[in-house]
């Protein structure tokens, strides 16, 4: 521990003393990432209960901590992106003036740490080495979260050493401040590379290098040097001839992206000698490389996910990695200490998320939103080229929601303008990783909705402005492991037999299986996907791979509704796209009724 910069960087020490003089902590401490420093504000957090221990036998090195109950998620309507010209944040996002907004943030910091110690915490996204990776420094008066960069993040010493040798760095300054929802705000200047955040403790109003850093300033930093920073989990996928080849897939927040990056094949799949791969489970950075293949690395270094759900079926690799040193956040916990949450099996918790008594009458044991951290060496199925600076070569780009009706199981964009439109048009219903209703489906491009740190008619330019080189880019898909039959029941199994809709799509990229041309792309048969050893009824068969017209024509124009929003910010290219699929769609139908 030390309260004297070990920095020669005047410009980070320039920046910590300023906010030490605004927001007046008792002391500073710069963080090296050491074990022992781990331990020691661990302990400090066993002492005042911001940690409690859990079962020192079963679950070594974890713990339980209890946020505020009205502290469970994001909150994107106090999220702000606070650039000169509105225009410039677009519709996408919340906006404020910079100079409003930073008054308005230096207020709430005013004398906020009094009597706390202020953390200062250099971090680097991404592998230490790689040219693809960015750095940080994050000031915050909350060991908690200090605890969990450590996780998430390269954060330290080595990180300090290159934010050294570059001589810039991203700033986030955050306070938990009093917890108050009236009091509470998330600022993000992209032309500064600065972000603020005051009055939440939740990963990721928090966790600035997440994000905040590694989506919201990262996707402006990356249109300005030609890469992408995405919403995306990366995975690769091993096939019985011993070729791994690497997808990147965006899922709004809490549609099966941490399962998915760490699926466990099929049985038949298991034998013939297919393996999956994790490089990473929710933020993808991906840049063009000397080959013209985009390349990508993950930016974190741990797992942020969703407890719920998480169970020896639904992500066995994700179980075995929670047994030791993790940090659980509002799950429930057992008679005898462990952590428990809805989903995980049958045994019954004592205790609920809130530290009541647990009664089902009252409510689940765990917060819907409850979370794991965990670092990703943890992961059985991590994968070797995860930490390699160079990045992994994409094959494929996955777009995917929640769509109870309508989108099939999987389909194909024709070209990588197509792709596009399909990311831009992508729609989900909303879950509990914000605060908000539930179930509503809304548009979320790219996944990137909440994310996304620059007006979307822009961002869709930059996603555009790549097919040039387009011979060498990924094929693009959209995929729906949510759909529901007339029962009200999901048709497709999901989980493992995923692995059956990826293998079709790696085949699609070498010209090896078949697909029905559609207006809306190109549609996989039942038979040119490997369903064996699957049972699935006559419905499923019927509504997984069928192309509703109809439909179609009515989410064609619910999309275009959606892009003119955006005014004439938006490529013309992108509604000239729509246009085309409408046409489609219409020229089909004439042939039909003529
Ligand atoms: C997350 C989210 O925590 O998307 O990854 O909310
Ligand atoms: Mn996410």
């Amino acid at each position: 521990m030390s309260s004297r910069s070990p920095s020669r960087l005047t410009a980070l020490n320039d920046w910590v003393a300023s906010v030490a003089a605004l927001t007046q902590p008792e002391r500073i401490h710069w963080c090296d990432g050491s074990a022992a420093e781990d331990a020691a504000l661990k302990e400090a957090m066993l002492a005042d209960g911001t940690l409690l221990a859990l079962n020192p036998d079963t679950h070594p090195g974890c713990y339980l901590h209890r946020s505020h109950p009205g502290d469970v998620a994001r909150v994107e309507h106090l999220t702000f992106v606070c650039t000169t010209e509105r225009e410039d944040a677009g519709p996408n996002n919340h906006w404020m003036a910079p100079a409003e907004a930073h008054a308005k943030m230096d207020a709430l910091f005013a004398g906020c740490m009094k009597g706390r110690t202020m953390y200062v915490i250099p971090y680097c996204m991404g592998p230490i080495d790689s040219p693809l990776s960015r750095c940080g420094v994050e000031i915050t008066d909350s060991p908690y979260v200090v605890a969990n960069m450590r996780i998430m993040t390269r954060m330290g010493s080595a990180a300090l050493a290159r934010i050294e040798r570059e001589g810039h760095f991203v700033k986030g300054l955050h306070s938990t401040g009093e917890l108050d929802p009236e009091r509470r705000f998330i600022m993000h200047f992209p032309e500064e590379l600065t972000i603020k955040s005051y009055g939440s403790g939740y990963g990721g109003n928090a966790l600035l290098g997440k994000k905040c850093h590694a989506l919201r300033i990262a996707s402006v930093q990356a249109r300005r040097e030609g890469w992408l920073a995405e919403h995306m989990l990366i995975v690769g996928i091993e096939n019985p001839q011993g070729q791994t080849h690497y997808i990147a897939a965006a899922f709004p927040s809490a549609c099966g992206k941490t399962n998915l990056a760490m699926l466990i094949p099929p049985e038949g799949y298991r034998e013939k000698g297919w393996k999956v791969w994790t490089v990473g489970d929710d933020i993808c950075w991906m840049r063009p490389g000397a080959d013209g293949r985009l390349y990508a690395i993950n930016p974190e270094a741990g797992y942020f996910g969703v407890a719920p759900g998480t169970s020896a079926r639904s992500n066995p690799n994700a179980l075995a990695m929670l047994d030791r040193d993790a940090i659980f956040t509002n799950v429930g916990v057992t008679e005898d200490n462990q952590p428990w949450w809805e989903g995980l099996d049958d045994r019954v918790p004592v205790t609920d998320w809130k530290g009541q008594p647990y009664d089902p009458a009252k409510g689940p044991a765990a917060h819907p939103n409850a979370r794991f951290t965990v670092s990703a060496k943890q992961c059985p199925s991590y994968s070797p080229k995860a930490e390699d600076p160079r990045g992994v070569p994409i094959s494929a780009i996955v777009f995917g929601g929640r769509r109870a009706s309508l989108v099939p199981l999987v389909f194909e964009a024709r070209d990588w303008t197509h792709g596009v439109l399909v990311g831009a048009g992508m729609a989900s219903e909303t879950t509990a990783a914000a605060t908000g209703a539930v179930g509503v489906v809304r548009r979320d491009s790219m996944a990137m909705k909440p994310f996304c740190g620059y007006n979307f008619a822009d961002y869709f330019a930059h996603w555009l402005s790549f097919g040039a080189s387009a011979d060498k880019l990924p094929k693009i898909f959209h995929v729906n492991w949510f759909r529901k039959g007339s029962d009200g029941r999901f048709l497709w199994p999901g989980f493992g037999d995923n692995l059956r809709v990826l293998e079709w799509m790696l085949k699609r990229c070498e010209g090896k299986a078949g697909a029905v041309e559609t207006p809306v792309g190109l549609f996989p048969r039942p038979e040119d996907l490997d369903l064996e050893g699957l049972t699935l009824s006559e419905e499923a068969r019927q509504l997984l791979f069928a192309c509703d017209r109809e439909g179609w024509k009515a989410e064609m124009a619910s999309i275009g509704e959606y892009l003119a929003e955006f005014g004439p910010r938006l490529p013309a290219a992108l509604e000239a796209e729509r246009q085309r699929v409408v046409s489609a769609l219409e020229a089909e139908a004439a042939k039909a009724a003529a």
